[in-house]
């Protein structure tokens, strides 16, 4: 995918505020801190778009990125951050769910696992959800970077044999550190776009 313009729309906090403009989406979900809005930049080759954090907890809203004037990237907040308030973490998920159970252009999800040591309990538990929701996803495992050859290997296997499992596509292997996997990722989510 060739990216002439990619620009940032918003941060929203509910439905009611979502772009009027319906255009096809890609949604990136996934624990807090996985590595969602680094991977969004990387994808994009661009900086700082997503806003990326070592803080956990950085991405609190909805926020829609439209690129090439085609289609949406919505940056998803993070699940399973301890350090927020039990209110603002069902504020949050309550949030992912409505916008994943009722987005009509939604065309797929990307449950963003760490490739160190995904999937964990609560990725099998979204990853099954939406497979459960019958929502078109792909698991994407991140910071490859991190593991040497030998331990990508075995994260490769381990990853892969959970995934298998269920009716998802995937697993890929992404870092957004070395762009590795950049390629191929768009190759697949050109395909969910039809573009
Ligand atoms: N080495 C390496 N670090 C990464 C990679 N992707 C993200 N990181 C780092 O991981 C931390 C979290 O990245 P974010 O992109 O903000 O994570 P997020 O999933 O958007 O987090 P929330 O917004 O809190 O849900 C940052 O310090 C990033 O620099 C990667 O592929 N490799
Ligand atoms: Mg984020």
């Amino acid at each position: 995918m060739k990216i002439k313009q990619a620009e940032f729309v918003g941060s929203f906090t509910s439905l009611k505020q979502l772009p009027a403009r319906s255009l096809p989406e890609i949604a990136f979900a996934g624990r807090s801190n996985v590595g969602k809005s680094s991977l969004i930049n990387r994808l994009l080759g661009r900086k700082n778009l997503a806003r990326t954090s070592g803080t956990p907890g950085k991405t609190r809203q909805l926020n829609y990125i439209l690129v090439n004037d085609a289609f949406y990237i919505v940056d998803l907040p993070g699940y399973g951050y301890a350090k927020v308030s039990r209110r603002e973490k069902m504020q949050w998920q309550k949030l992912v769910e409505d916008y994943i159970t009722h987005s009509a252009a939604l065309r797929c999800i990307v449950s963003v696992i760490d490739s160190r040591h995904g999937p964990t309990d609560s990725d099998m538990e979204l990853i099954s959800w939406l497979a459960w929701l019958g929502k078109p996803s792909l698991v994407v495992a991140s910071k490859v970077d991190k593991l040497k050859q030998k331990d990508y290997h075995k994260a490769k296997h381990r990853i892969t044999a959970a995934v298998e499992q269920l009716p998802v596509s995937g697993p890929m292997f992404f870092s957004a550190v070395s762009g590795r996997g950049k390629k191929e990722l768009w190759a697949v989510l050109a395909d969910f776009l039809e573009m």
